[in-house]
């Protein structure tokens, strides 16, 4: 049975390829995509997300709009990395689908609350905004979700700040909501997403796959490289997000601890800081676990297959 997931997601370049992963996978059913204000104002992520929809050839499932801002503190956007697009690089296709008219916290709400217990898998990979609200707008979901499987933090590195990362770090009162609860969680972090570079290799596999919409992830890695490399310094850049739609098709992609897990909210210089406890053995009964090692070559080899899957699509 394919695992039946919510992506929510702020489409960013890296969150474009979760999606056409997650839609490509014989083992995901995707059950819905929701957006949530990060890589850029909600405005541009829900219209990169539709785009990337269309690119993808999604149809007949609810996409929502979500939070236009964090809980507690002011919006803040990642041009340097993404563009002022969102999703600069590749020509956007006009959407196809209309947006839902409920939130995507109500969205969320609703297809946990409809499903049966234990089968919806949250896979958030942007600031956890939607998530923190849907499980403060009704608790009962934190019973009912399978698992929350995101990509976001670090076990004590950072891309925003020495420690924190920029999912965290722009909304980490929802981070600490998320994190808190009961709810089995999963960490995707920096310590394996920055193992997934798309190498020159890489991106030649993709682009010998031929259809448009490989092509399109060609021109996002393309752009993504660029900005990569002039503001962080990377040789090949780190493609995050799916790796947590990754870590969902297949559990054993990671490695990864059981550790308690919370976000510092108070540092002066840790601001957002996602802190694992790894002094072992963790407590009986811990939620939480912390990706610490990835099998990068599976993982290519997933995106690869969803996207020959996907095959030719007419955007
Ligand atoms: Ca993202």
């Amino acid at each position: 049975m394919p695992e039946k997931i919510i992506l929510d997601c702020d489409p960013g370049h890296d969150d474009a390829i979760a999606m056409l992963l997650a839609h490509g996978s014989p083992d995901i059913e995707l059950l819905a995509v929701t957006t949530v204000m990060g890589n850029q104002t909600i405005e541009k992520v829900t219209r990169n997300a539709l785009a990337v929809a269309r690119v993808a050839g999604i149809a007949g499932i609810p996409c929502a709009r979500g939070a236009e801002r964090p809980l507690v503190r002011s919006i803040e956007t990642a041009p340097d990395i993404h563009g002022e697009s969102g999703l600069d690089g590749p020509e956007l296709p006009e959407p196809t689908i209309a947006l839902d008219e409920r939130s995507a916290a109500q969205l969320i709400i609703d297809i946990v609350m409809a499903e049966e217990p234990g089968t919806v898998t949250l896979v958030p990979t942007g600031a956890l905004t939607n998530i923190a609200l849907a499980a403060r707008l009704e608790p009962r979901i934190v019973e009912r979700v399978k698992k929350v499987v995101l990509m976001g933090g670090g076990v004590h590195v950072g891309n925003w700040n020495a420690v924190a990362e920029f999912n965290i770090v722009i909304d980490p009162e929802a981070a600490h909501i998320v994190m808190n609860e009961r709810w089995p969680l999963v960490m995707v972090g920096l310590d394996v997403t920055h193992q997934a570079l798309a190498t020159p290799e890489v991106a030649a596999r993709i682009a010998a796959v031929g259809t448009p919409a490989a092509a399109f992830v060609g021109e996002l890695l393309d752009f993504f490289g660029h900005t990569y490399k002039d503001a962080q310094g990377f040789d090949h850049p780190p493609v995050h997000d799916p790796v947590a739609v990754a870590a969902v098709i297949d559990p054993a992609i990671v490695r990864t601890i059981a550790a308690p897990l919370t976000v510092e909210l108070t540092g002066t210089s840790t601001l957002g800081m996602t802190v694992a406890d790894l002094r072992a053995p963790a407590p009986s009964g811990c939620t939480t676990h912390v990706a610490m090692d990835l099998d990068v070559d599976r993982f290519w080899a997933l995106v690869v297959d969803a996207l020959e899957r996907i095959g030719h699509t007419d955007f």
